[in-house]
């Protein structure tokens, strides 16, 4: 269950937890025509420190911009309304979940005509694929979904009816028993997993498919090819196939809810336990976002 904070920024506006409710026909809940972010706030012993907030609402333009929505507030208006309400919520760290939404006025596949409402929510939110997933890694499995085709539903955008796609495959992994999928795109290539971007080490370099793959830009894929290369880890982005996975000597994912998860098996090939490259990323990730060096 999400653990409710206490207001949601609705519009220009905090309103009480309780009361951020929409009309049953809204538009996007009806056609998925959303787009949206996950952001993390940090606790440092400054306060929370949101984590990359000016990249993500960036991504959030860049999503609205692939489908024509046009967000009624400049960027900077929204970062300082996610300020506000990592703020108001008191959390000395949180996530942070920016909506921008069709709403209520019209029905029809013309999204055109209906307003764009955006909202902002903040609530704690722990490991994504548990405690036990960032210590010790997680089971995955590939899936028999296939990532969407740039020219069918574009990867680059973070659109929320996209995430269809990713439930389909997360339900499969999760009902054989596994934690999470890797989806392949159609032309067989590893694309990224459900809600994360998959990096592998193979001989002391770090690779991770292209984005031509079909991986959304991950702000945390950024960040990890950032610290290896501060580390002086060579960094590739690589076409991979599934055999790459299952051989490879360290394998994980990473995501703003995810941070970074080591896979320890993939297809029930054993990867192991988290590698040297893997725990050395996780450590800096996890120091960067909170101030500390
Ligand atoms: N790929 C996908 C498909 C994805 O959803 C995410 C984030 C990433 C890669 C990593 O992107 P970034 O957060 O910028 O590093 N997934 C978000 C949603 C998770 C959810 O279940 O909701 C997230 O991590 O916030």
């Amino acid at each position: 269950m999400i653990e409710p904070s206490e207001k949601i920024w609705m519009d220009g506006n905090l309103v009480p937890w309780d009361e951020a409710k929409i009309h049953v026909l809204t538009h996007s809940l009806h056609y998925g025509s959303g787009v949206f972010e996950g952001i993390r706030a940090y606790e440092t012993r400054k306060g929370p420190a949101v984590f990359r907030l000016t990249d993500h609402i960036a991504r959030l333009y860049r999503s609205a911009k692939i489908y024509t929505i046009e967000i009624p507030y400049t960027p900077e208006e929204l970062i300082e309304a996610t300020k506000e309400t990592v703020r108001a919520s008191g959390l000395p760290a949180c996530y942070i979940r920016p909506l921008v939404y069709l709403g209520y006025g019209e029905m029809g596949l013309n999204p055109l005509l209906s307003p764009v409402n955006v909202s902002i929510a903040v609530w704690p939110w722990g490991a994504y694929l548990g405690d036990e997933g960032v210590t010790h890694g997680v089971r995955m499995k590939i899936s028999s979904w296939r990532r969407h085709d740039p020219n069918i539903i574009p990867p680059a955008a973070k659109g929320t009816g996209q995430y269809i796609n990713s439930q389909l495959a997360k339900v499969e992994a999760i009902k054989a028993g596994y934690d999470e999928a890797i989806l392949l795109n159609p032309q067989g290539l590893v694309a990224e997993a459900s809600g994360e971007n998959i990096f592998i080490v193979r001989e002391g370099e770090i690779i991770t498919p292209p984005l031509s793959a079909g991986a959304l830009i991950g702000i945390t894929r950024d960040s990890v090819i950032k610290i290896a290369g501060d580390l002086g880890i060579g960094v590739h982005e690589a076409e991979l196939v599934r055999t790459d996975l299952y051989t490879a000597d360290e394998v994980f994912v990473c995501g703003t809810a995810a941070e970074i998860t080591p896979v320890r098996e993939i297809d029930d090939r054993v990867i192991g336990d988290p590698g040297p490259l893997t725990k050395k990323v996780q450590e800096i990730f996890h120091a960067a976002v909170r101030g500390v060096s």
